[in-house]
């Protein structure tokens, strides 16, 4: 996959495009030390951990022969969490973490179009869920629920139907993304402040209309690419005004019943020839893309209707009272850089950038991300300027050796300490992911679990990185020196099946 999922960012200075990456610098720093308040977190999401979700687009998807690498599926060997909440709130206490992100599953609460339509949700659905959230309560652990991972109802988006719009693409899965998110906030706001609406807006999209490798499917359908991004966007806000209307508990006492936000992946971007024009131009519109379309919705709510970053057009509006303001903080997601080469002609990007395998001669995780923690802190400054605290959503890697887990780690978190000093207001920092887990198209080869488990038993198993890991949070603190002292990275491991 991957080719365009994550591909797209370089450094423009149009008004839409917030300043950070125009200027490359970088505070060294010694150390990094967190208030004791900080969120130390892992995640999850409902399909990635979840077995017997049969109603979405990526059940249909796993169940179509081709779709994900070696036929995987996360009902034949997956974590099985739902079977394991107590395993994984060990795991989470034992890695001495007081926040957890996980995501709720639309279709299993309701897994037909009538029992959404009648609001006669699943009570199982809802009793687990709920008893994660008890769980957690007890164990002095936050919370983050995500309402939209990825997957959508298969009544919403249905993959053997891709040639008619599917999933965000169609208005009534905004307006009904809303209607879900504000029955959830009743539900589960007496347990929960923290709220993720949309997870990685743009990122399944690209997937689903650009790559292909995710549903529904379709190779460089840019349009129907850009009218689902819009429909997230419109998803995203509905969600977040039903959350804050039907959410009126504040859970911890601060004032705040809901703090709601989408969890953005953001990455850099570089022009693979910074002298080739077609490269530098291609790359500044997928950053601009990637990184800044969604945040300048739903922050501002300045809407590029044509994605051309002016916001000239008959359809463009500045600060739209529909979009402005949906967020409460930014949630961040971080991973990797990307090169961008220009390839053919896409106007909407630009070109047809792609980030595959282009040599950059630093280290790479299992699934050949380049390991670039200088991009996190251009990332967080970048978003900081739109004003709002930030959560680390995710940041992690895949590494079945667990050699390079610990310094990637530290790496991150000198990074999030430097942009921290550059005015980034970092409050928590959520790695991805608690336990190995179902990686969509790539299916269960990579390893981003902190926790291993046994296919057989599920029996968590903590990786050797988690005690380093729980001693810098234990200690609120990391230093350089500790993260020098760390082994190299090592080669990136194959996975074999
Ligand atoms: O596993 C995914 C997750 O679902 C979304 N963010 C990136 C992770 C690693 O690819």
């Amino acid at each position: 996959m991957d080719r365009l999922r994550y591909g797209f960012i370089a450094c423009v200075s149009t008004a839409l495009v917030a300043s950070a990456c125009s200027s490359p610098a970088s505070t060294s720093v010694d150390g990094v030390t967190f208030p004791k308040e900080f969120f130390w977190g892992s995640a999850s999401a409902s399909f990635q951990i979840e077995k017997g979700n049969t109603n979405s687009d990526w059940s249909a998807w796993v169940a179509t022969a081709g779709k994900i690498k070696h036929g995987d599926s996360p009902d034949r060997g997956g974590p099985d969490g739902l079977a394991h909440i107590d395993d994984d709130l060990r795991a989470l206490t034992d890695a001495g973490q007081n926040m957890y992100r996980f995501s709720v599953e639309w279709s299993r609460i309701y897994p037909t179009k009538a029992a959404f339509d009648a609001d006669t949700p699943d009570v199982e659905a809802l009793a687990v869920y709920k008893q994660i959230l008890e769980k957690l309560k007890a164990a002095h652990i936050t919370p983050m629920v995500t309402l939209q991972h990825f997957t959508l109802p298969i009544y919403f988006s249905d993959p053997s139907k891709n040639s008619e719009p599917q999933g965000w693409e169609k208005p009534e899965t905004a307006a009904a993304f809303g209607v879900f998110c504000g029955r959830m906030g009743k539900e589960f706001g007496g347990l929960a402040d923290y709220w993720t609406t949309v997870n990685e807006p743009t990122v399944a999209p690209l997937g689903g209309y650009v790559s292909g490798d995710f549903p529904p499917g379709i190779v460089l359908a840019v349009d129907r690419f850009f009218t689902a991004i819009k429909g997230q966007a419109r998803g995203a806000a509905a969600c977040y005004d039903a959350l804050h209307r039907s959410d009126t508990i504040d859970v911890d006492g601060d004032g705040k019943a809901v703090l709601a936000s989408v969890a953005a992946h953001q990455r850099t971007f570089h022009p693979s020839d910074p002298e080739n024009e077609n490269d530098v131009a291609s790359a500044e519109r997928v950053r601009y893309l990637s990184n800044l379309w969604f945040l300048n919705t739903l922050t501002r709510g300045d809407w590029d209707d044509d994605g051309d970053m002016l916001l000239t057009g008959p359809n463009d509006k500045v600060a739209d009272p529909a979009m402005k303001g949906r967020v409460d903080y930014i949630g961040l997601n971080y991973y990797s850089d990307t090169l961008i080469q220009f390839q053919g002609s896409v106007p909407l990007f630009k070109g047809l950038p792609t980030r595959d395998h282009l040599p950059t001669g630093r280290a790479r995780t299992d699934l050949a991300w380049d390991i670039y923690p200088e991009g996190f802190e251009t990332v967080l400054v970048e978003a900081a300027q739109y004003g709002y605290p930030i959560i680390v959503t995710e940041n992690g890697l895949a590494d079945a050796s667990d050699k390079n887990r610990a310094r990637f780690i530290g790496e991150h978190l000198l990074a999030l300490g430097r942009a921290q000093k550059r005015g980034a207001d970092v409050r928590g920092y959520i790695h991805w992911a608690l336990t190995d887990n179902f990686e969509w198209a790539e299916g269960l080869c990579p390893k981003f679990g902190l926790y291993s488990y046994d296919a057989a038993t599920g029996a968590r198993q903590a990786r050797g990185s988690v005690a380093t890991f729980r001693s810098w949070i234990q200690a609120g603190a990391v230093t350089k020196a500790e993260v020098d002292a760390l082994a190299p990275y090592v080669a990136p491991v194959e996975c074999t099946k």
